[in-house]
Parts: structure tokens; C-alpha cells; sequence
């Protein structure tokens, strides 16, 4: 992990991953950022699952083991739960702590689901215990969490992430749609600076893990939709130089330069049914809302 920050970081365009986005304040700051009405993602995709649900347990078909890659509070599944009555609810996020809570809470609600908490970056490789059954796996990985990930990666993800699953297994995505640019640009960039917060506290997050010494006062959140690449970016901006030391290194910065902390792919519909079936997915069905700014999918593995 210190290795792989210190690279970003000494990189020719600095970035740090934006897993490391997500210690327990930056996990609260991104539910807080879910309720902004300027981030439209959070509510579109619930009211798609709330329309459809019915539609989506019928192509899930009954009884499944529910993986939820990047549960966090396992809001999203356990809301699902009444409709798609998983035999098995396997929940992985990086935070194992965030996980247990969240799951304590679920066992008391529903306790004929059988539930496994797993603390694991399933971004790079995903390892299923033996306890998780074979029975009809449906990976389950909405919030458009996808989108981190540049095409190429998201391919080899979903292919990893299809290996997993048997002939009988599926995949319940939501992936987040094109739509103009003004809207796009503001859910990144809100009035009330929560997202500003959620970027800047990576730095907190890096001084903890890193030993770092970044002045979070000494930066700017800066976000902006690149056209070209389909994706809104994320940077940190330095607002004068500085020099930065962390356990293993240090690199100076000059005032306006950034380090770049996410991408979020923005897809149209087809190509988003396009990624999916490159990463051997296949019989896809697709549920968006009215002005298709958001896509819920289920394909067969
Ligand atoms: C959790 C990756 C889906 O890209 O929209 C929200 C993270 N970053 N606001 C997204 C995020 C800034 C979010 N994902």
C-alpha cells in the first residue's frame, strides 16, 4: 500500500488511487454526498430499482448468493432483499469495520439470510471463500462504482469478476449514463462543498496511512468533465509550492499543479451493453429512468 502511494505520488502526474478516498470519514463524507441534490446518481438508480424491481428479481431469478462488491452500509442490497430473497448475502468492502456494523444490523432484519462480511480489495483480485455457495451468484455492484475504472480495466474486472460466478451466475450493475455536461460537472463540484471535502480528506487519509505531511489548507478540490475520454476527473491543486515528505519520499510542488484522485466513466447506453459482452457477459437487460441519465443491467455470466 505505502508502495503503491509513494509511486503515484512520485509518478510524473501525481495521483493517488481513489480507493484511498474511502477511510471512515471519507465514507461518511460520500454518504453525505448521495444526498446532495446535485448528485443525481444515488437517487436516479434507486428510483430504476424501485420501478423495476420486479422485472430485475424475475431476471435474477430466485434464491441467488448476493455479492456485493463494495457494500459499504449494504443499504443498496438490503433494500433489494424483499425482492430478490438472496439464500446467501456475501458483502466485501476495503473496510472491514464499516462492514461488520453494517451487517449486525442487517442479521437482526432478515435472519434466514445467511451473511459473510468480507475486508478485501476486490478491485485487483477477487478471492471467495469456500463458505460462499455456488448456488445462482449474482454479483451485485451498482452505484456506477465501474466508472473508476478506465474501459480497459473495467473489461479485465468484469472478466475476473465473471470467472467467479457459475454458468448459472449473473451480474446486477448500475453504470451511469452520458448526459450534458453542465449536470455532470456540477454532481463532481456541489454548493455546499461536500464533494470538495471528500477529495481533500484523501490527503488526511495519506498523512495517516504514508506518514505524509500534506497541508490540506495548501490545496483545492478541482473537478471537470474531459470529453475526450468520456470521464469526470478528479485533481487536488496546489494553491502555492510546497514540498511534501512521506516514509520513503518526497516531491515538490509548484503552485496549479494537481494530483489526480478519480475518474468516473460516463457511458452512453450501447456502449455500456458493450462492456458487459467484451467481459463475456451476455442476454443483457437494461432498466434506466425517463431521461436515461442512469442504466440498471442484469446479464448472465
Ligand atoms: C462511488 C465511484 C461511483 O464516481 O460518482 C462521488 C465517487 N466521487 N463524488 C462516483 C464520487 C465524487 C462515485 N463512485
Amino acid at each position: 500500500m505505502l508502495a503503491e502511494l509513494s509511486a503515484g505520488l512520485c509518478a510524473r502526474e501525481a495521483h493517488i488511487s481513489p480507493k484511498f478516498l474511502y477511510d471512515p470519514l471519507g465514507s461518511k463524507l460520500f454518504e453525505a454526498i448521495c444526498e446532495l441534490p446535485e448528485y443525481y446518481p444515488t437517487r436516479t438508480e434507486a428510483a430504476v430499482f424501485e420501478r423495476y424491481g420486479a422485472d430485475i428479481a424475475r431476471a435474477a431469478g430466485p434464491g441467488c448468493t448476493m455479492i456485493d462488491l463494495g457494500a459499504g452500509n449494504c443499504a443498496k442490497a438490503a433494500s433489494l432483499f424483499p425482492l430478490l430473497h438472496p439464500g446467501q448475502y456475501v458483502a466485501i468492502d476495503i473496510s472491514r469495520e464499516f462492514l461488520n456494523e453494517s451487517l449486525s444490523r442487517l442479521r437482526q432484519r432478515f435472519p434466514h439470510i445467511e451473511m459473510t462480511a468480507l475486508g478485501q480489495d476486490f478491485s485487483s483480485r477477487l478471492d471467495l471463500p469456500a463458505s460462499v455457495s455456488h448456488a445462482r451468484r449474482l454479483l451485485f455492484y451498482p452505484g456506477s462504482s465501474i466508472g473508476n475504472f478506465t474501459p480497459d480495466g473495467a473489461r479485465a474486472f468484469l472478466k475476473r469478476a465473471r470467472a467467479r460466478c457459475d454458468i448459472d451466475g449473473g451480474l446486477l450493475i448500475g453504470i451511469d449514463l452520458l448526459k450534458d455536461e453542465d449536470t455532470l460537472a456540477e454532481a463532481y463540484d456541489d454548493a455546499l462543498g461536500v464533494t470538495a471535502a471528500f477529495n481533500l480528506n484523501v490527503l488526511r487519509h495519506v498523512n495517516a496511512l504514508a506518514g505524509a505531511d500534506f497541508d490540506v489548507r495548501g490545496w483545492r478540490h478541482f473537478a471537470f468533465f474531459n470529453r475526450g475520454e468520456s470521464r469526470i476527473e478528479m485533481h487536488l491543486e496546489a494553491l502555492r509550492p510546497m514540498t511534501v515528505s512521506w516514509a520513503g519520499g518526497s516531491r515538490s510542488f509548484a503552485r496549479g499543479d494537481r494530483i489526480h484522485t478519480e475518474n468516473s466513466y460516463k457511458y452512453r447506453k450501447s456502449a455500456a451493453v458493450g462492456l458487459l459482452e467484451q467481459s463475456g457477459f451476455q442476454a443483457t437487460n437494461v432498466w434506466t429512468d425517463p431521461d436515461e441519465w442512469f442504466a440498471v443491467i442484469h446479464a448472465r455470466a
